[in-house]
């Protein structure tokens, strides 16, 4: 039965993918007690490719190397992620990569053919130092991810990379692109929030490199030596075979190897690299480090570049605010400085449009509808009674009526001077007709219902989608300075009082 807590969960969201049973087989995976001695079980062509037929009655030492065995003794279950141990030799000369994590069945070894020759340290960290300062010369945040896409291509030869970024809805949008001109661009494409479910997110933040270098492979499973086979937790095991259903995604899409890193910012899943390949294609273990630490540059760019642009508003908007409360201050009545200055009002925080209704006076300046139209608005907003500023989008979803007269008032931002005596301002924004190009209809083959069969979608033709009823979103500093420039005029407008108060003393 399903509880509460997971009733928006969509049937993506359930699948397990963090305990597969099997593992990609280009690696081998090899599950020892926690003091790596025995092993219990075993993944991936571990009897031809370490020439351990018997490996259920050997000990780990005896396949991977006293030295490597002994570093995987001494992996703590602190940090998170693998440990290099170091590269081990089968008795027929091949080169593995080991690395090694603790989960909670034992301690996890995983060995990876040897890709390539790996890239001095040297070089390597100061190749991530030179992109971190373009990353940091980068003027915007398209820039950025333009720049970040051209770099991730660069140094891994995928044939597409994409900066895939997770918008507020779950949904998720290509804000930079490189690609080969064989494949087909999905820059500013939406993509549907199941396409990537949930539990998919969550251990993205947790594991930050995912490769998958044959999607045409079949999982090998993990094979339990003379225990009960339990369920294995692959959270942090880079071989982790991957859900069936994201296989068949990325054939039904053309591509045959993936490779794809996560954007933190923030401790945040902001988004990721995704990494396409039209031929089977692998990354290295080195050069995973690698990406891993320029996604991490990414990250933090992506929060530099947002601080800055914040930070600039902020101070836009705090010397019109001084500008208005000095107009309000000036002599003469509160009213009169209001209604001589309604156009500075309505400029201060991007109206299309502002009203002021006072009692039964109304006062408008820019674009707004019928007064009529303010005036029930107005009093509609005076009447939900809760916050002193409001602030929407989409005002048709909390006021049908404004369907009406969306074309100018798609969004509103409201501030309360006084609910007794009803005094409101409101600016206005006009509608801004969205046109999103989804890479596939979204609304077909909803995966929301639990009992539907799991299916990834079959097409990416663009699908066209007309966005109505929306407007420029108002900016947490726009709201903000909607609730400090209400304080001050409040303030002011008591100091009036006062004043009045002392003359008439
Ligand atoms: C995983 N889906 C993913 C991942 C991506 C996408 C990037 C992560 C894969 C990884 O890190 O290796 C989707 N790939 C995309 C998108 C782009 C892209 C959007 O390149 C756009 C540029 N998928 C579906 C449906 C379901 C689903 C309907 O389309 C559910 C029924 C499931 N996707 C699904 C699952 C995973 C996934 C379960 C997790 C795969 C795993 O890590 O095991």
């Amino acid at each position: 039965r399903s509880t509460v807590h997971d009733l928006d969960l969509t049937a993506c969201d359930r699948e397990p993918i963090h305990a597969p049973g099997a593992i990609q087989p280009h690696g081998m995976l090899l599950l020892s007690d926690g003091a790596a001695e025995r092993v219990l079980a075993a993944a991936g062509d571990v009897e031809s490719r370490l020439a351990a037929p018997d490996w259920s009655v050997r000990t780990l030492a005896q396949l991977i190397g006293a030295d490597a065995a002994a570093c995987a003794r001494d992996v703590t279950g602190e940090r998170p992620g693998a440990v290099y141990l170091g590269q081990v030799k089968s008795p027929s000369g091949d080169a593995f990569d080991a690395s090694a994590h603790r989960s909670e069945a034992g301690i996890i070894v995983e060995l990876e053919p040897v890709v390539a020759r790996p890239t001095p340290s040297g070089v390597l960290l100061s190749e991530i130092e030179a992109v971190a300062g373009a990353f940091e010369r980068a003027p915007t945040i398209e820039a950025l991810c333009r720049i970040a896409a051209q770099e991730f291509r660069r140094r891994t030869g995928y044939d597409r990379v994409m900066i895939y970024q997770f918008l507020d809805d779950e949904s998720g949008s290509v804000l930079g692109e490189d690609l080969s001109p064989e494949m087909r661009p999905f820059l500013n494409h939406r993509f549907p929030a199941s396409d990537i479910p949930r539990q998919a997110r969550a251990l993205y933040l947790r594991n930050l490199i995912r490769v998958i270098p044959d999607a045409g492979y079949s999982p090998a499973p993990v094979r339990f030596a003379d225990s009960e086979a339990i369920e294995l937790d692959l959270s942090d095991a880079s071989l982790r075979s991957v859900s069936p259903i994201h296989v068949q995604y990325l054939r039904n899409m053309g591509v045959a190897a993936s490779a794809s890193v996560s954007i933190v910012r923030d401790g945040v899943l902001w988004g990721l690299v995704a990494c396409h390949n039209a031929t089977p294609r692998t990354i290295g273990y080195d050069e995973r480090a690698a990406c891993r630490a320029i996604a991490g540059a990414l990250g933090r760019q992506l929060r530099a570049k947002d601080d800055t642009d914040a930070f600039r508003e902020r101070v836009r908007l705090r010397s019109f605010q001084d500008d208005i409360v000095s107009l309000l201050s000036r002599d003469g009545s509160l009213e009169d400085a209001i209604s001589n200055h309604v156009d500075e009002i309505r400029r201060a925080l991007g109206g299309d449009g502002v009203a002021i209704l006072r009692g039964g006076d109304l006062l408008t300046s820019g674009r707004c509808p019928s007064d009529g139209d303010v005036r029930a608005l107005g009093h509609w907003a005076l009447k939900r009674g809760a916050e002193q500023v409001y602030a929407t989008d989409r005002l048709v979803e909390a006021y049908p009526t404004s369907a009406g007269f969306q074309s100018v008032a798609a969004g509103m931002l409201s501030v309360t001077l006084s609910f007794s005596d009803p005094w409101i301002v409101m600016w206005f924004r006009a509608e801004q007709v969205e046109t999103v190009e989804w890479a596939g209809n979204p609304h077909k083959d909803d995966p929301s219902d639990p009992e539907a069969v799991l299916t990834p979608r079959a097409s990416f033709d663009v699908w066209r989608e007309t966005v109505r009823g929306r407007s420029r979103r108002w900016t947490t500093a726009e709201v903000e300075a909607a609730g400090r420039l209400r304080a001050a005029v409040i303030e002011v407008w008591q100091s009036r009082g006062l004043m009045e108060l002392n003359r008439q003393l």
